[in-house]
C-alpha cells in the first residue's frame, strides 16, 4: 500500500487543546479525538467485542448482510474512500462486493498510522483491489482523494460506526455539508448511525462491567502524562457515563474524586479540580431512523435507502449527493 503522510505535530496540538479545554470557565472538556492513541485504539477494539456494546457488531452485520445490495445501488465505475477506516475489518464485505463488479481503488483516510498499516494487512488479499492510504484528518484526506478521481468515476465515501455521533448535531450537519462540497452530484455516502435505545442499555454500553470503557476514558489522562509530562493521578479520577436527554446523547466524563491540582508542563498550566468536578471527554449522539433523511437534505444529500439491524438499533444509510 502506498501511504501519503504529512508530518503533523500531534503533541503540540494536544498541548494546545488540553490548555483550551481545561481552562474553560464552566465545564472542563477534552476533544474525544485524543482518546485514540495506540493504547486507546486497542481498547476501543476490545470495547467493540463487549456484550454490552452492540454498535460495532450491528454495523458489521448490516454490511455483511447487505453488501451486494449496497453496491448495486452505487453508480459505477466507482472509487471508495473511507473516513476513519480503523482496522478495515468490517469494510471487507463491501470491498469484496465492489471488486466482484470491477477493479476498485480504496482510499482509507486515517490519522492513525498504525490503523492504516492494520487496514492494509487486513484487506490487501482482496482480488482486484488497489489501496492507497492517506494519513490525514478526514476532510483533508477526502480532498486529496477527490483530486485523484479518474474521469467518469463516481466516489463512494464510507463513514461507518456512527462516528458522526461524536459530533454535536449542528457540527455533524456542517461536517456532512463539507463532505458534500467535495463530492459531485450522483456520488454517494454510506453513513452508519446508532439509533436511540433505552437509557439503561446506553449506560451499560458506555460503562461496562469489566471496566474497559473506563480504561479507554482514563487513558486520556495517562496519554497526557506520557506526552505532556502532566501528573494526573489516575486513582483520583473515575469514569462516568450519563445520558443527556435534551441532546439525545450519552456523555463520558472523568470525575475528580477529591480537591486537587494537576500540573501540565507542556500546556503551561496548573489546573484546579474541585471534588466531584468533571472533564467531559466524549458525546455519542443517537438518532431516530426517521430524522436521517432531513439531516441528509440539509447537507445536500438525499437518503436513498436505509438498512436497520434487528438486534441492536443501528442504521446504515445510503445518501446520494444532489
Ligand atoms: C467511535 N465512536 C462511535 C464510539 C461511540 O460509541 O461513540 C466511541 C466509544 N466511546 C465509548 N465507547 C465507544
Amino acid at each position: 500500500m502506498l501511504v501519503h503522510a504529512i508530518p503533523t505535530n500531534v503533541t503540540y496540538d494536544f498541548a494546545l487543546d488540553v490548555r483550551a479545554g481545561l481552562t474553560q470557565p464552566d465545564q472542563k472538556e477534552l476533544p474525544s479525538k485524543y482518546l485514540y492513541d495506540d493504547v486507546g485504539s486497542a481498547l476501543f477494539e476490545v470495547i467493540s467485542h463487549l456484550p454490552e456494546y452492540g454498535l460495532t457488531r450491528a454495523d458489521e452485520r448490516l454490511l455483511r448482510r447487505h453488501a451486494s445490495e449496497i453496491v448495486d445501488r452505487v453508480a459505477g465505475p466507482v472509487s471508495v474512500a473511507e473516513l476513519g477506516s480503523g482496522s478495515g475489518r468490517k469494510t471487507r464485505y463491501l470491498l469484496e462486493a465492489f471488486c466482484r463488479r470491477q477493479r476498485t481503488s480504496y482510499y482509507p483516510v486515517e490519522i492513525s498510522h498504525s490503523a492504516l498499516v492494520m487496514c492494509e494487512r487486513e484487506l490487501s488479499d482482496i482480488e482486484s483491489i488497489s489501496i492507497v492510504g492517506f494519513e490525514r484528518e478526514y476532510l483533508d484526506g477526502l480532498l486529496e482523494v477527490a483530486a485523484y478521481r479518474k474521469p467518469g468515476h463516481h466516489l463512494c465515501v464510507l463513514f461507518l460506526g456512527s462516528t458522526i455521533g461524536n459530533f454535536d448535531r449542528t457540527a455533524g450537519i456542517r461536517f456532512l455539508s463539507d463532505v458534500r462540497n467535495i463530492l459531485k452530484p450522483g456520488d454517494s455516502l454510506l453513513l452508519g448511525t446508532d439509533l436511540e435505545k433505552p437509557h439503561s442499555q446506553l449506560i451499560r454500553a458506555y460503562d461496562d462491567e469489566l471496566g474497559v470503557t473506563a480504561a479507554f476514558n482514563l487513558n486520556l489522562l495517562a496519554r497526557a502524562n506520557r506526552e505532556l509530562g502532566s501528573d494526573f493521578d489516575l486513582s483520583k479520577f473515575v469514569h462516568t457515563a450519563k445520558v443527556n436527554p435534551e441532546a439525545r446523547s450519552v456523555e463520558m466524563h472523568l470525575e475528580s474524586t477529591c480537591r486537587q491540582t494537576v500540573d501540565i508542563p507542556a500546556s503551561e498550566i496548573k489546573v484546579e479540580f474541585a471534588a466531584g468536578e468533571t472533564i467531559w471527554t466524549e458525546s455519542s449522539h443517537k438518532y431516530s431512523a426517521d430524522e436521517i433523511d432531513g439531516i441528509a437534505r440539509r447537507a445536500g444529500f438525499r437518503c436513498e435507502v436505509q438498512w436497520i439491524d434487528e438486534q441492536w438499533p443501528f442504521a446504515e444509510n445510503l445518501l446520494i449527493a444532489e
